[in-house]
């Protein structure tokens, strides 16, 4: 008997339907971050330095160095992925012909070949403003800076991205979601934390005023960055603030709090006051250091937690990662493919047991059973799931990115 058919029936037996957990599966959008494919650089300029307190580590030779180069990275990432995808832009992945346009004058127009791109691809975008690596943030202050002129600009450039992404979102159907993070913070103690935050929500509400039919807004905040441990003015509290107090999404990301606090414990805290969650998907290895997301225990708990309470029309999943010490492409499939999987086996989950034994006070029977779970052939499930997509289950995919390597990214 196939393995399929196999770990079908032993999943009936715990009342788990196979069937449904795979067609769920395929449904289920991950926003994948074009920033992986060229370690947050950009086309603004060549070789552009990376600032705002977050760093790709690494020299892997092959990386995109134009738009199309980029683009072919990730229809060769996405070749591997089954299911729906969606593509995550930052603004300095304009392409402005050559010309020098600043940041507060994008345009949808500068997008245009990436619309057109997902339009073929059958992907939809979401969008960045990109608040660092520019000369005006180059105090490390920027919707919430001192100096008028910065802040103003800042704000000019998210009104900007606002307006592309719904753009973006009109054409292609459906919305797109506006990503808000700024690198805003000390170094060293300061004296006044409160007007940079004041600062920061009459941006935000200045950047907010208009309402979009096609768009949605998430603010993101953060912990800490290199060059501003002593205080990030969008802290965790800041945003929750505003998020609840305007009615925006929050951007939760995995490598932005606490080594000991866990996102997937937070989204049941929040989630009943605010209109969604962007979550993005990473690998904080002592800091922030958006490693390659692997199938760990806190991927794991996350993505069956949203399957538990089928939290997926308000959560939205995004990743988060630039490795640059690896093959590029490579990192984006490890990365989705293992997000994906982490989503089957929590949409395998007998829940419905597990939680009875929890009411009844029975832990000992519920710590037994998610132990016992863990062994369960989630893998034919997942292979099968492959098999219909018409993806590589095994590792097979991985020959190829090393077909492409020496074909195309070794000639770069
Ligand atoms: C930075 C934030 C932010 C960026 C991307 C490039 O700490 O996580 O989301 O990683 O916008
Ligand atoms: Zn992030």
């Amino acid at each position: 008997m196939r393995m399929y058919e196999l770990a079908k029936e032993k999943y009936a037996a715990l009342g788990v339907d196979t069937e449904k957990a795979i067609a769920k599966l395929s449904q289920i959008p991950i926003s994948v971050h074009c920033w992986q494919g060229d370690d947050v650089g950009g086309f603004e300029a060549p070789d552009a330095a990376l600032s705002g307190g977050i760093a790709a580590t690494g020299n892997y030779p092959g990386k995109a160095a134009t738009a199309g180069q980029l683009r072919a990275d990730i229809e060769k990432a996405f070749s591997f992925i089954g299911g729906k995808l969606r593509l995550s832009l930052h603004a300095i992945y304009a392409e402005t012909d050559g010309r020098k346009v600043e940041r507060n004058n994008l345009q949808p127009a500068h997008f245009a070949a990436w619309i057109e791109w997902a339009k073929a691809q059958s992907v939809a975008l979401d969008f960045n403003p990109t608040l660092f690596s520019h000369p005006m943030a180059a105090s490390g202050f920027t919707l919430s800076s001192i100096d008028k002129g910065v802040r103003d600009f800042w704000i000019e450039h998210c009104i900007a991205c606002r307006e592309i992404a719904d753009y973006m979102g009109r054409t292609l159907g459906g919305k797109t979601i506006t990503n808000i993070w700024i690198p805003d913070g000390f170094k060293d103690i300061p004296v006044d934390r409160y007007t940079p935050r004041k600062n920061l929500a009459d941006a935000l509400d200045k950047i907010l005023a208009k309402p979009t039919e096609h768009n949605l807004d998430s603010v993101e905040s953060k912990v800490f960055g290199i060059g501003a441990e002593s205080a990030t003015i969008g802290s965790h509290e800041f945003y929750m603030g505003y998020a609840v107090s305007r009615q925006v999404l929050l951007t939760l990301d995995m490598g932005h709090f606490h080594p000991t606090e866990a996102v997937s414990d937070k989204i049941s805290g929040v989630i009943d006051y605010v209109p969604g969650i962007l979550l993005h998907v990473s690998r904080p290895v002592r800091w922030d250091s958006d490693h390659v997301v692997i199938l760990d225990d806190e991927l794991q708990t996350l993505m069956t937690e949203l399957a538990r309470h089928d939290l997926f029309d308000k959560v939205h999943i995004g990743l988060d990662f630039f490795d640059a010490s690896i093959n590029r492409i490579a990192a984006w499939v490890i990365g989705i493919r293992n997000s994906q999987k982490a989503l089957l086996k929590g949409l395998l989950e007998p829940t419905g047991m597990l939680a009875s034994l929890e009411a009844s006070g029975d832990y000992t029977s519920r710590l037994a059973m998610l132990e016992e779970l863990k062994a369960m052939p989630w893998c034919a499930v997942w292979d099968e799931f492959c098999a219909r997509e018409g993806v590589a289950a095994g590792y097979d995919w991985l020959s190829d990115v090393k077909q492409y390597e020496s074909d195309v990214l070794s000639k770069r």
